[in-house]
């Protein structure tokens, strides 16, 4: 059997075809097709939908020795996973607990439920899938798309053969990556002490953030401009859950780029990011009039501009999080926190 894996921009809007199955790309979900980032997509990431509807993998393929399986390019642990139990799938084997405890990780990560403690990072004996796949990605950089693809579905077969059933992602079991074991804990250890630097550059401020029923909550924001730590965000929640009182919610502004900014609040805190996006998105559209360079094309299905702020309102996402338009956008660190003062006077 023939399966070919293409990888498209992230984002891209795809036809359905025979013996095409698209995963965590595409736009749309139902035969063939297993995207959850289109309006009214399901609440579940790409691998949860590949396993909870393998019927719309059987309904798409008329032939038993050729398909193509496309993804997005830059690949995630959701697209890397996802695409894994298609190919499953088209060998003709049926989903066992394994794949299933897969998917329920996967969506677990896609969800934000990654949380590390940074002070256990110097002793820990465990590792998880979401580490792992960064610890992956750090030594293929420059990385290839298709190189990444098969280190990973190498990687989960080689699992589900070790462990035959049952894993727990979260403590993967050392004698898998007994070779890396070192390698991996050095990683770790090196991205934890980048993180208590990235935490000295950390802005801080402290503000009622709406929690629904026009009840607030204080709530602790961390300003950053680039952190150099790769499992910043992770990194950062385990460090806010330890050092506070479990009532103070956190937000974290993190700059990627100078020009590609991400707000977020952990999905299991109780405060809101709702109507802060479309706000920075009216503030986006104001400047870019001002400055003349307006964001031309088609607009984003579902949006009303063809690269708009994303304001969360994927119900995965239930405005948890909210993210810069793709070409970067124009508005500055002050810009950004003037819009919350304002979103934060208003909503
Ligand atoms: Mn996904």
């Amino acid at each position: 059997m023939n399966i070919e894996f293409l990888f498209v921009p992230p984002g891209s809007v795809l036809q359905h075809k025979v013996n095409q199955i698209c995963v965590d790309v595409g736009n749309d979900f139902g035969v063939g097709m297993f995207d959850h980032h289109q309006p009214n997509a399901p609440n579940q990431c790409a691998t949860e939908l590949v396993y909870n509807h393998p019927n719309f993998i059987a309904l798409a393929i008329d032939r038993l020795d050729s398909f193509t399986v496309i993804t997005h390019s830059r690949p995630d642990l959701d697209a890397l996973s996802a695409s894994w139990l298609v190919k499953e799938a088209l060998q003709g084997k049926e989903f066992n607990l394994f794949h299933k405890e897969l998917a329920q990780y996967v969506g677990n990560i896609d969800r934000g439920y990654d949380v590390l403690i940074p002070d256990e990072a110097f002793s820990r004996t465990f590792i998880s899938l979401y580490e792992y796949y960064h610890f992956c990605l750090n030594k293929l950089r420059p990385n290839s798309d298709i190189a990444m693809l098969e280190l990973w579905h190498g990687f989960l077969s080689n699992l589900l053969l070790a462990t035959n059933h049952g894993v727990d992602f979260f403590n993967l079991p050392k004698s898998i990556i007994n070779s890396e074991w070192c390698e991996i804990k050095t990683y770790l250890t090196e991205d934890a002490e980048k993180f208590v630097n990235d935490l000295k550059n950390c802005g801080l401020s402290q503000k009622p953030f709406p929690a629904g029923n026009n009840t607030s909550i204080e709530t602790v924001i961390y300003n950053i401009e680039r952190p150099r730590s790769k499992l910043f965000k992770s990194w950062l929640r385990g460090h806010h859950r330890t050092r506070n009182p479990l009532d103070r919610e956190m937000c974290s502004i993190v700059w990627l780029k100078p020009n590609r900014c991400i707000i977020s609040v952990p999905p299991y805190s109780q405060v809101t990011l709702k109507g802060l996006g479309q706000h920075l998105e009216q503030l986006e559209l104001a400047k870019r009039e001002i400055l003349n360079c307006q964001r031309i094309g088609e607009n984003r299905p579902g949006f009303d501009n063809p690269d708009p702020w994303y304001d969360g309102r994927n119900s995965m996402h239930n405005f948890t999080i909210i993210d810069s338009p793709m070409i970067g956008t124009v508005l500055d660190n002050n810009d950004i926190t003037q819009a919350i003062n304002t979103w934060l006077e208003y909503c």
